[in-house]
Parts: structure tokens; sequence; C-alpha cells
């Protein structure tokens, strides 16, 4: 899988693309992450990005000019899609991940300051993502989120494939909670069940414990799982 992300700030992408297994499969080819910096696109003496909204108000917008010379610079793939992040966009979730991880490219178009001139959503734009129902200063940790989320599902990127299914999301549900040794650990002991070698017994924990933790935190996925069981 290919991504292009699009930004001001290119530096803001090296040391977390370095780290871990990312790092990792960047070496070995799993993954290819090509940086474009926006700036380079502008005409202007003085490298210009932004400029002040038509009609006034407060901050600054990104000018089209450069930000669709960017996104068209970007050579395209077969099954590719361009992405601008924004907080209006539609919000990622797990089943998008999963979407956008059949994809050869994804394009993401990091925006900044107040917002980008419409015009560019038009032109150069498939998709509005937000990653959540608060403010950045910017795409380009959203970006990174999004590059996280889906490098998951690269076949043998994790290492270990079943843990992809298992964990939180995948099922609809928070996880159940984890342990490992030592069994007691300041006066505190594993979970008996998990102890017991008893392997119907232990997934039926869990599956309690899971439904529990929903049902505590997040009652609107229990919701969403209700729903699609009904329409299944
Ligand atoms: Cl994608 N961008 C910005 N600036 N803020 C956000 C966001 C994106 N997603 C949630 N908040």
């Amino acid at each position: 899988m290919r991504f292009d992300i699009l930004t001001i700030f290119p530096g803001f992408f090296e040391s977390p693309l370095k780290c871990s297994l990312i790092g990792k499969a960047l070496l070995q080819k799993k993954l290819s992450v090509y940086l474009h910096d926006i700036r380079a696109f502008a005409t202007d003496r003085h490298k210009t990005v932004d400029a002040i909204p038509y009609g006034g108000g407060a901050g600054m917008v990104m000018k089209p000019e450069p930000l669709v010379a960017a996104v068209e610079s970007v050579p395209r793939q077969e099954k590719s899609l361009r992405i601008l992040l924004s907080p209006k966009g539609t919000l990622f979730d797990q089943k998008m991940a999963k979407e956008l991880a059949q994809k050869d490219q994804l394009i993401l178009v990091c925006g900044r300051y107040e917002g980008v001139d419409e015009r560019v959503k038009e032109l150069a734009i498939d998709e509005e993502i937000s990653i959540g129902d608060y403010v950045l200063n910017g795409g380009e940790a959203a970006a990174l989120v999004i590059v996280e989320a889906l490098v998951r599902f690269i076949p043998g990127f994790m290492g270990n494939e079943a843990s992809v299914q298992r964990e939180s999301f995948e099922e609809g549900l928070l996880e159940h909670p984890q342990y490992t040794r030592p069994a007691e650990f300041r006066g505190l002991k594993v979970p008996q069940v998990l102890q017991s070698g008893h392997h119907e017994e232990i997934e039926k924990w869990r599956r309690e414990q899971a439904l529990k933790i929903t049902q505590e935190r997040r009652p609107d996925l229990l919701k969403k799982v209700a729903k699609e069981i009904k329409n299944a």
C-alpha cells in the first residue's frame, strides 16, 4: 500500500514513521509513504499557501492553486483515493479503515488554518474525513492516525494475524481485560478462570467482560451491533 501525504509540515512525520512496526514495514517495502511539501507548489516569491477569507472573519484559508497543483503532481495508482483531512469530514472508524485498506494508494491532504478553499474539494478531493469531534491545528496528526489504522490490514504487517481480528471494534465491542504474569501483583490476583486452562470458560468470561465494559463506556456501540445483527 502506498500513502502520499501532502502537508506544509513534512518534518512532522519523520520520527513517527521511523518507529515501531511502521518503520519496519517501510524498510521491508510492505508499505511506502511519500511526503509532499505543499509550499513547494506556491509560485510567488514568498511561497504563499494561505490568504484571508472572502467575506471576512478570523484566520486564514488555504489557497487553491498550490494545493490543487500539489495533488495533481502525485502519480496515481489504479485503486487510489484523494482524501482531505478536516474536522468537517465524515467520521473515521474501524469499518472505514477496513474499506480504505482495500485501496492501492491514499493521497492524504492535510488541511491547515481555518480551512481550505472549497473549490479544492471539487477539483482534487474525493472524500473529506475527520478523526473525531475535537479540533486539531491541522490534519497532520489525523493523517498519521489513518496510516496507523490502515497498515494493520496489510498482510504480514502484524506478525500475528489473529490479533487484528480479535481486537477492539473488530466485533463491535470493546476488548476484555488482559493479564500477564505474575499471577499476583501487590496483592491483586489474576482472575482464576484465566489460569484454569478451560478454554470454553475463558471465552465465556471474556465475552461477558467485553459486553460489560462496552455497556458501561460505549452503549452506542452495543446499539450499532444490535442494528447490524437485525439487518443481517
Ligand atoms: Cl482530520 N483535522 C483537524 N484540523 N481537526 C480534526 C480532524 C482533522 N479530525 C478531528 N479534528
